[in-house]
């Protein structure tokens, strides 16, 4: 063995470039036996390139690949770029440069940074979403989502971003800000483009009982979903035909209904309008509801509408009817029954106006003096003395109501009044609009773009700056909209805002299997063989943006039978954040960490371990530059070892084969499970005891111990294999396989019996005490169901054997 210095510099460049030669991270997409698509978020091109946090999240996605791959699996792990968008695009405008241009510079800087951090990625199927090639099949795809209905255009109120000069989807306003610039975000009525997302609300619901994703993702789809069982109840406006509907989860409350309220902008105000007196003050207070800001912690205000009453079914009384903007038009029906004994708005809104409160649940004033639980019912007429969780389907019966589920989620607004992003392939034709002629009955004069004349290009714009009237710098492009009719052949205009960055994501895993196939986006045999994707991992603030839009977008297309699943991803983990000495990594702190200093002077198998070593992956870690040192110590002294291995011996002893084995099925759990700290951990405890038994260790040993480390330390395991005298990568090697004969002398199966039948069995370390047994026992799962809560009499212990458990 050659008594060279550690020179990760040297080795690394050297490796990469011959992995890409020998092209052993490319999967044989057609013939491969045992597919498994591994997946890591792709990153969108950001102002400083490579951010030390990405590269964290890809290295333990690389660790995970590189683990299945030598556990005999066709491993496809793709990258590519997300350069589309409002954080491009702002950035370009920041330094005064085009977008166009500007993305062919980061697109280079950031792949030779991907390419430094030695990932085993596919790089042949490499793919970005502004190149024309694939925002052709994202238009495609939004022309099939208009074609099955899927897609149309609104006017509402939307959310607006002042700096960013565009509208924004519900899930883009973070806490009422802008999640791109953090401006706060205020209300516009403008039309515009949305997709039927709520269509999939159940499914986008249901589905997530049945995937394997981490619970904090699923928790906050849930909550985002917002399913809310209720009722919707109709109360008649007084001597007319007009029926005001209200969604309330509480219809057994009501006989204590005093009055209804009405969103502002509900479209029974304007019909109302010639029987309401005030409509002068009625009008003034909805223009001024638009104009309040969303995040406007408001004291609750509203109007009467004065000359008209509504009838409560149940009490047969007539109540008064208000607009106010503590009910929003776009939830439920827009319109509410109001509670103010057992509902907080309700309450505060009646003391104002001093409307009268009915008790109609018995039970403890709490809060605010509001009972909002469930009780005993009373002055509910017949229903009085009944649980009012059982009255809840006969009162709304009674009324002629029906139950119904509600959900808070809305359709996604997915067009943008921005220069970067994929032209929404549509045109309008004021001709057929005339002609009440179009391709969907419900939009006249609107045509989606034949397949044909995909993509629809974005057109080089000199000035690109959002102007901030609601209209896409595109609007100034005469040649860019000015088209002719699909149908009539007439003059036409294209439609000018581009679509949400998101759309690019929403389906970017299905196209890296073929990102050069000029024909379709993708080819059934490839995707059935592949897809779903096994494994997929990335930041848990993608929640409810793209991790939602993703399966939204699976649905469709898998009801269009385009795809033959509904669920993109089997398992989802997002990965934790790193932070910078306790702090969150920002440019404004000036405590960025740029992982191209910290690979040139250690090298990126020792960065790649020092990130891992922080934390659980799952919970991210705080980067410390002196601890760096520690595992660049610890790779330095595994090329020593390595070094000066002289290779003789053919057996080792007993000692190093228990550890060896004990430490390959610790790792092989640890990756398994993400806890590549540990992984590490045990790998440092595996060379301490390497070192102090030096002359006894084998060769094969020493080939163990470099397949354990290689997912984690690709590049120095690569080449201390090579100088053992192996050939073929050790990352195609097969994963160490360890003796459970060897280690069993440290654990036992400790088998749990009840009343002396076998119940269940764990694995226990050799030498627990009868405590540390009995504990163990009584914790089991399946002996907890089978106690079903009764109290174990006695139990008996054989050493090293068994428990039973008497009852
Ligand atoms: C009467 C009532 C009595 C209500 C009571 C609650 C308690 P979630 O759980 O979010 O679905 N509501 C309905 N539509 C609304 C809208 N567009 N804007 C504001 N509030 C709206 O909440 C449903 C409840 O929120 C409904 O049930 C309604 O008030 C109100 F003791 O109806 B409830
Ligand atoms: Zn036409």
């Amino acid at each position: 063995m050659p008594k060279k210095k550690y020179n990760p510099k040297e080795i690394e460049s050297r490796w990469q470039k011959k992995w890409e030669e020998d092209k052993i991270y490319e999967p044989d997409f057609k013939k491969s036996k045992k597919p498994f698509y591994n997946l890591m978020m792709f990153p969108y091109p950001s102002a400083e390139g490579l951010h030390v946090g990405n590269m964290y999240a890809f290295t333990g996605s690389d660790i995970y690949g590189r683990f299945k791959r030598m556990q005999g699996y066709d491993v496809f792990e793709p990258i590519g770029l997300d350069g589309f968008g409002i954080h491009s695009e702002n950035y370009a405008l920041k330094i005064g440069t085009h977008p166009a241009k500007q993305a062919k510079i980061s697109e280079k800087r950031f792949y030779k940074q991907l390419q430094m951090i030695g990932n085993g990625f596919a790089w042949n199927e490499r793919l970005e979403t502004y190149n024309p090639e694939y925002y052709k099949w994202t238009q495609w795809i939004f022309t099939q989502m208009f074609k099955n209905g899927l897609a149309y255009r609104k006017k509402q109120q939307v959310n607006w971003c002042p700096s960013c000069k565009t509208v924004l989807a519900d899930e883009q306003v973070i806490s009422g800000e802008c999640e791109r610039c953090s401006s706060a975000v205020v209300k516009k009525d403008l039309e515009q483009w949305f997709f039927r997302i709520t269509k999939y609300a159940g499914k986008l619901l249901k589905n997530l009982e049945n995937i394997d994703w981490s619970e904090k993702i699923k928790i906050a789809q849930r909550n985002w979903i917002g399913e809310s069982k209720g009722a919707l109840i109709k109360f008649p406006v007084s001597d007319s035909k007009f029926l005001i509907e209200v969604f309330t989860t509480r219809p057994d409350t009501i006989f204590g209904a005093t009055y209804i309220v009405l969103a502002p902008e509900h479209h029974l105000v304007k019909e109302l309008e010639p029987r309401i007196k005030n409509f002068k003050e009625v009008e003034k207070y909805a223009e001024n509801a638009k104009k309040k800001s969303r995040i406007e912690e408001k004291e609750k205000t509203g109007v009467e509408l004065e000359g008209i009453k509504a009838i409560n079914l149940a009490t047969k009384e007539e109540i008064p009817i208000f607009i106010a903007d503590y009910v929003s038009v776009s939830y439920g029906t827009g319109a509410i029954m109001a509670v103010p004994a057992h509902d907080e708005r309700d309450w505060d809104f009646a003391k104002k106006y001093k409307l009268p409160f009915i008790k109609v649940i018995k039970g403890e004033n709490v809060k605010n003096s509001v009972y909002t639980e469930d009780g005993i019912l009373i002055n509910s007429g017949k229903f009085s003395g009944m649980d009012s969780k059982k009255a809840k389907i006969e009162i709304t019966k009674s009324v002629g109501g029906k139950i119904e589920t509600q959900y808070h989620l809305r359709d996604w607004l997915i067009s943008r009044q921005r220069y970067w992003g994929a032209p929404i392939p549509m045109i309008y034709c004021e001709h057929c609009a005339k002609a009440k002629k179009g391709e969907s009955k419900e939009m006249p004069g609107w045509y989606s773009v034949p397949e044909k004349d995909l993509p629809v290009k974005l057109p080089f714009a000199k000035n690109f700056r959002p102007e901030g009237e609601g209209k896409s710098p595109l609007a100034l492009i005469k040649s860019f909209y000015e088209t002719k009719c699909p149908a009539c052949g007439k003059k036409a205009r294209r439609e000018t805002d581009v679509s949400d960055t998101f759309l690019d994501s929403a389906w970017y895993y299905l196209r890296y299997l073929e990102p050069n196939n000029k024909k379709s986006a993708w080819t059934q045999p490839i995707i059935k063989k592949w897809l779903p994707v096994e494994m997929y991992i990335g930041g848990a603030e993608h929640a409810v943006l793209h991790l939602l839009y993703v399966r939204f977008a699976a649905m469709a297309l898998y009801d269009w039978g385009l795809i033959h699943f509904d669920e993109p991803f089997k398992k989802f983990r997002a990965h934790g954040l790193l932070v910078k000495e306790g702090a969150k990594m920002s440019k404004s702190k000036g405590n960025v960490v740029n992982p191209d200093e910290y690979v040139k002077r250690f090298g990126a198998d020792t960065l790649r371990m020092y990130l891992m070593f922080l934390a659980p992956f799952e919970q991210g870690g705080d980067f410390r530059d002196s601890a760096v040192m520690g595992i660049a110590r610890f790779l330095n002294r595994v090329w020593k070892i390595f070094s000066d291995f002289s290779g003789n011996n053919v057996k080792s002893n007993e000692k190093i084969q228990k550890i060896i084995h004990q430490t390959t099925k610790k790792i092989t759990g640890d990756i398994e499970g993400l806890s590549y700290n540990t992984a590490i951990s045990a790998l440092m405890v595996l060379l301490n005891e390497m070192e102090k038994q030096k002359e006894d260790l084998a060769k094969k040993d020493m080939e163990v111990f470099l397949k354990l480390l290689a997912p984690f330390a690709p590049h120095i395991t690569e080449e201390l294999w090579h100088q053992l005298g192996n050939k073929k990568s050790i990352h195609l090697e097969s994963w160490p396989e360890y003796d459970k004969k060897i280690i069993i002398e440290d654990s036992f199966n400790l088998v749990i019996q009840i009343n002396g039948k076998l119940k269940d069995a764990v694995e226990m370390p050799v030498g627990a005490s009868d405590k540390e047994i009995e504990k163990t026992a009584l914790a089991s799962e399946k002996i907890i169901k089978f106690l079903e809560g009764k109290k174990p009499k006695k139990t008996v212990i054989v050493k090293n054997r068994l428990i039973n458990i008497v009852v």
